[in-house]
Order: C-alpha cells, then structure tokens, then sequence
C-alpha cells in the first residue's frame, strides 16, 4: 500500500504540479471532483473511423464538433496506433496488452467463436478492478462468448464478465452479424423462453428468409456477403432464429448504448471507474437513426459519423453535469482503419466526394498500410493535460501497462509497456518499436520508418477497393517525410532495411513461424 500510494503520489505530482496526499478509498461522492483521487477512465473505441474521418484530423465534410473538442482540448496524436488493421485481433491488444500476433485465434471472428481471452488471462479491466475500480464495457464486443457452444437462451459464459468487466451490455459480435440482440451480463436482453434464439454461421434453420433468397424483404441491399438472415431487413452474416422480441433495432442502437454508457457513470460517480463504450460506427449496416439521416452530403456513411459524434457530445455533457469531467481520463480512438464499400449498397463510395476517410495515409481497413492500424487517438483529462499536438508513436497495445503505473499496480510480463508520460503530455518519447498486424501479416514500425516485409497475396483488395500491401519485394518508407509511403526506400537504404529486418526477426520471435509460409524470403 505504501509503494502504491508513493508510485500515484510521483504520477500525479510530477503530471499535475499538485501536491498531494492520498489517493485511494478518498474517491467519494463529494470528493468526486477532487483532484488528488484516481481518475475515471473511460475508453471511447470507434469502429472503423478513420484517421481522416475526424474534423480534427482535417475532415471538413462531416462536423464532428464533440470528437474535435476532445482533440483540440486535448492531446491529439499524429502517430497513434491500434495494434491491427481490423477489429478483433485489435481489441485483443487493447484489453490483454499482448500482441495479436502471438495469438494465432485473433482474427475476424463469427458471432459463434468462443471467448478469444483466457479467463485466467491479465486484462486491462482485471488491473483496474485490483485497484479498485468498477469496470464496465458498453458497445461492441467481437472477442467471443462462451466455451464451444453458446446456448443464447441461458447464461452465456464465459464473457466479458469474466474476463475482468464487472458489468456489461454488448453486442456479441458485429452489427452485420447475428445474433443480432444485446447481451447483458451474459443474458440475452429481451429473451423469451417461448421462442428460443438459435444461431449458426453453418445452414439456415427451416423456412427462414435470406438476403440471398429473398430479395423482395430487403430495405438495405448486399454487395459481397452479407446475404445470410435478415433482421430488419438488412441481410447478415451467419443465420439466426427465434427472439424476435429480443432483436436490436439497428435505428436505435446509437442511443440504446448511450443511454447505457450514461448509466453506467450515473451508477458509479462516486467511485473510480473504467468505462470501455465500444461504439459500433461507422461500420456497416451503416443505420443512422432518423434524425441524423441527411446531416452530411455523404449519405449514411457521414450521417453515422455525425450521430456518433452526438453520442460523444451527450456523453460528455453527462460526466459535466455529474461533475466528474475534471476526474476523467478519455482516451477516443478507433479499432482499425476506414472503408468505404464493406459489403452494401449505401452510396459510401458514391457520395464521398473529396473526403478522404484515410486522411494523408495509404491503404484503409484490412490494409499492411498505414491507415489500417494508424487511427484517431486522442487522451482528453479537462485541466490535466495540456492541449497539444503529439507526433510521439502510441499504441493502444501500451495502455494496459500505462493505466496499471497510473494506478499502481504491477503487471505481470506482456508486450504492453509504461508510456503515461507520453500519453500524458509530458514526454515526446513514444514507442520506438511496434509490431502491427493485419490479416495475419505483420509489419514494423520504427522510429520514423515502416518496413513491410514482402508477403503474397493480392495488392489490391477489389471488393473493398483497398490496397492491402501485400508485394513481392520489401517495402520501406519513412512516413515522417513521406506520410502517404509513396517512395519505397528498400533499395535505397540497404543497411536501415537490414537493421529493421534484423529487429521485426528478434521481435516476431518464435511466433514469426506461424506465418512464416506467407513470406517470401
Ligand atoms: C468481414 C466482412 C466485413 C466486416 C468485417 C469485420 C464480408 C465479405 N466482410 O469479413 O463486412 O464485417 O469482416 O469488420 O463478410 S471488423 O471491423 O469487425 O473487423
Ligand atoms: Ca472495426
């Protein structure tokens, strides 16, 4: 206890210039704005939101005045990174502080897949829980449930309760899959006995329509997949029957997990928490609710970003009137980067005109590219932090190990790795080396440079339009001069592409084997 209080003692003197005096069981209801307790944590993690997306970030096509004030009063990262171009394997980093990669299971997973984390595994909600916090996770969740087989009708466990959440109301998996109903602390919310919720990524269950076969019940049409169940008329990945009364409304999803984010801090303001709201935009179905529809020129694509800059705004507004704003660390970011076209016809690629969801960067979702894995990342703690700009390397991966030096605890070996000053401000020495993955292919940033190993497969995604970089040849850039990798170096800078290899070697380890196949060298 006494080297607990000493480590939060040096984070928050030297952070805040504060003298202060103890920080734990102070955090009650009226010392909810006092400065010397533990802040609230709370992690807003966009889905699909591109680093380009964000007026912050240099869109102008889609006010987000909500997001923009979390960067302009913050600190708004240039060079922040999640840990994977897509969702699971990325979320994955971010609550286990481990790389994906040494995961072989965390990729894209079905609506059925087992619990992706080890129940026994050390978790970011685990860290904070010891020291003290109330931990909840709203929003999407796409790590898995249960252990083999899911009966959705009882208690589905294991999940995100047991892995460290101490309340949780998710969605099981992506909105485009099934099952398409809200899950609370393991419970189908609306479930009813008299018609039971039967999924299965396999075959269809008698009699059921498909996007496929019945075209007529569409209201949203199919590009590639997405052609299985219909629920609301938009077609699905995977089949689902039964719980009709339980099936989401996709209109009102935004506000449904609003209101629950907005509960959550309600419930627990006077004590620490840590809120993990997982927003499902702007990932497709792409379903505004309607009084968002028409807020861009860029059709649902736009309006979603827009409705969820709203959910940011009302969100805010609550830890305001609650008081806690000033006692509350929020981090915003996105779990991989943007795409336009992902598998429905919703005019994304018709109507986005100038903007670039990708920003400056190459590639998009998916991609070995920057804009896979590069992404919004801002930290905002009113009062605490200082606004600025940081060009400094982050990754969600070193959160875990961040948050646990805020408050205190220790952690046991992972790849994630103490950056809170970097985080916080006061210190522009960011990652020197990270390891990031997509579609099971990794690559290395270091320093200023990016080398992408050279990797078979297409270059070109055609479906989602989106290079993947996937060559034949080594790839090296320097994304400091050459932000958008125009100008491979590879030949040019024969001893730095050495060295780089020689450290993405030593980094990938034994893990490196897994994937050894779809190396060329
Ligand atoms: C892909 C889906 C895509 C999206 C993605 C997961 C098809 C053809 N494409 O397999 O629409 O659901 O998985 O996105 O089915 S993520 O953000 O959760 O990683
Ligand atoms: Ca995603």
């Amino acid at each position: 206890m006494e080297n607990k209080q000493s480590i939060l003692r040096y984070v928050l003197c030297v952070g805040v210039g504060l003298v202060t005096s103890s920080f734990i069981g102070n955090h009650s209801s009226e010392k909810a704005n006092d400065k010397t307790s533990l802040p609230n944590i709370v992690i807003i993690n966009m889905d699909d939101l591109g680093y380009g997306d964000v007026g912050a970030y240099g869109a102008t096509g889609i006010p987000t005045p909500n997001m923009d004030r979390l960067a302009n009063e913050g600190i708004r990262f240039t060079n922040g990174y999640a840990t994977s171009s897509t969702c699971t394997p990325s979320r994955f980093g971010m609550l286990t502080g481990v790389y994906p990669w040494r995961n072989s299971d965390a990729k894209i997973l079905p609506g059925t897949a087992p619990l992706l984390i080890d129940t026994a595994q050390q978790t970011l909600p685990k860290i904070l829980r010891q020291a003290g916090y109330r931990t909840g996770v709203v929003g999407k969740w796409h790590l898995g449930l249960g252990s083999g087989h899911v009966d959705w009708n009882g208690h589905i466990s294991p999940g995100p309760n047991e892995v460290g959440f101490d309340e949780s109301f998710i969605m099981a998996a992506t909105q485009d899959r099934v099952p398409t109903v809200y899950i609370e602390d393991g419970h189908v919310v609306g479930r009813d006995a008299k018609d039971p919720i039967e999924v299965s990524y396999d075959h269809n269950f008698e009699g059921e329509p498909t996007g496929l076969d019945n075209p007529e019940l569409l209201k949203m049409k199919w590009h590639h997949g997405h052609n299985q169940s219909i629920v609301n008329g938009i077609p699905r990945i995977g089949y689902m029957k039964g719980g009709d009364r339980a099936r989401w409304v996709d209109e009102d999803m935004a506000d449904t997990f609003l209101s629950k984010a907005q509960s959550f801090v309600k419930k627990h303001k006077s004590e620490p928490f840590f809120l993990y709201y997982a927003m499902q935009q702007p990932h497709v179905p792409r379903t505004p609710h309607p009084r968002f529809v028409g807020s861009t020129a860029m059709g649902p694509r736009g309006d979603v970003i827009v409705e969820a800059d709203h959910s940011v705004g009302a969100f805010l507004k609550t830890l305001e009137e609650e008081g806690l704003l000033e006692n509350t660390l929020i981090i915003f970011t996105s779990d991989n980067g943007p795409v336009l076209n992902d598998g429905y016809y919703d005019d994304a690629v018709e109507k986005v005109g100038e903007h670039r969801p990708n920003g400056p960067l190459r590639g998009g979702k998916y991609s070995l590219y920057e804009a896979g894995a590069r992404v919004p990342f801002v930290v905002y703690w009113k009062g605490r932090v200082e606004p600025q700009v940081s060009d400094a390397v982050v990754c969600q991966l070193d959160l875990l190990a961040s948050f646990a030096a805020l408050t205190g605890q220790s952690i046991q070996d992972a790849d994630s790795r103490d950056y809170l000053d970097v985080l916080l401000g006061r210190s522009q020495q960011g990652r020197d080396a990270l390891v990031l993955e997509a579609n099971s292919k990794t690559f290395l940033r270091q320093g200023d440079w990016v080398m992408v190993p050279p990797y078979r497969g297409a270059a070109l995604n055609r479906q989602v339009n989106i290079e993947l970089g996937n060559s034949d040849k080594y790839q090296l850039y320097n994304v400091r001069e050459d932000v958008g990798q125009q100008n491979n170096l590879a030949e040019q800078e024969p001893n730095r592409l050495e060295e780089m290899r020689k450290l993405y070697g030593e980094l990938r380890g034994n893990a490196r084997n897994e994937v050894k196949e779809l190396e060329l060298h």
